[in-house]
C-alpha cells in the first residue's frame, strides 16, 4: 500500500513540474481604445484581418502560449452598456491590461473613471496593471507621462502597474506588453491571509484609488 502510495506521489510530481502555468489575463478599455486590434496582434492575426475589426459585441476568448506560460486573454467590448458586465471577468484573473486612445483627450477622465471602479473592486485589488498608450502613430497622440497625470496613476498604492506606449495598428511596442505581463505573473505567489489584510487596498477599499472626479450624472 505504501509503494502504491508514494509511486501515485511521484508521478503526481513530475506532471506538476511538466504543467505549464496558466493565467487569465483581461483586456479593458473604453470602446475604440484598440482592445481588439492589440488581441489579435497578439494573436498573430494577418495585417488585413487586423486593419478591419469591428466593434466587439460577444467577449473574445483566446490563448497564447508564450514562453512557458498559457495565457487565456479576454477582450470584451468597451462599449458603455457592455462595461456594466465586466465585473462578471473578475473572478480569477490573473493580469489587467487597460488599453487608452492617447488621441482621444476629451476621454481620459472616462477612462480614469472606468479603470477606477475596476481597480475598487476586490477581486482585482492583487492583480497586476499595465495601461496601454495605443495609437501612438497618430500625430498628437498624448505621451505616456501625460496619460500618467490625466488618469492619476500615480496615486496607486500596492499594486504592480506599469504603463507603455504603443500603436496595436502598426505593432510598435504591442509584444512588450506580454513580456512585461509575463515577468510580474512569474513573481505572482498566493497571498497569505496576513498580507491581504496588510494590503492598504483591501484596507481603504472605499476610497477611489485614481481620485477620479465622475461627473454627478452619467452621461
Ligand atoms: N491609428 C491607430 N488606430 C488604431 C490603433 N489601434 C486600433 N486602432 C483603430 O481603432 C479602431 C478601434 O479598434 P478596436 O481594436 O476595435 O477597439 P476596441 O477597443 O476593441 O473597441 P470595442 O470593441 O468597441 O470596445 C479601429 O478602427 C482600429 O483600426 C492604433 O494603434 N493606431
Ligand atoms: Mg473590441
Amino acid at each position: 500500500m505504501n509503494k502504491f502510495r508514494k509511486s501515485v506521489s511521484t508521478h503526481l510530481r513530475k506532471f506538476r513540474l511538466r504543467a505549464i502555468p496558466e493565467f487569465n489575463l483581461l483586456i479593458l478599455g473604453l470602446n475604440n481604445s484598440g482592445k481588439s486590434t492589440l488581441a489579435g496582434r497578439l494573436c498573430m492575426k494577418n495585417e488585413e484581418t487586423l486593419k478591419n475589426i469591428n466593434p466587439t459585441v460577444q467577449p473574445n476568448e483566446m490563448d497564447l502560449k508564450y514562453k512557458t506560460m498559457k495565457v487565456h486573454m479576454r477582450d470584451l467590448s468597451g462599449q458603455w452598456r457592455m462595461r456594466q458586465s465586466w465585473h462578471t471577468f473578475f473572478p480569477n484573473t490573473n493580469a489587467l491590461i487597460f488599453v487608452v486612445d492617447s488621441t482621444d483627450v476629451s476621454r481620459l477622465a472616462e477612462a480614469r473613471c472606468e479603470l477606477c471602479d475596476v481597480l475598487l473592486d476586490e477581486r482585482m485589488s492583487q492583480v497586476p496593471l499595465l495601461v496601454l498608450a495605443n495609437k501612438q502613430d497618430v500625430y498628437g497622440a498624448l505621451p505616456s507621462s501625460m496619460i500618467i497625470d490625466f488618469m492619476g496613476l500615480n496615486r496607486l498604492e500596492g499594486r504592480a502597474w506599469n504603463i507603455q506606449e504603443c500603436s496595436t495598428l502598426t505593432g510598435a511596442g504591442s509584444f512588450s506588453t506580454i513580456e512585461w505581463i509575463y515577468k510580474s505573473l512569474k513573481k505572482q505567489r498566493p497571498q497569505s491571509r496576513i498580507q491581504k489584510i496588510l494590503n492598504p487596498t483591501f484596507l481603504f477599499s472605499q476610497m477611489c484609488p485614481l481620485d477620479c472626479r465622475r461627473p454627478a450624472v452619467d452621461v
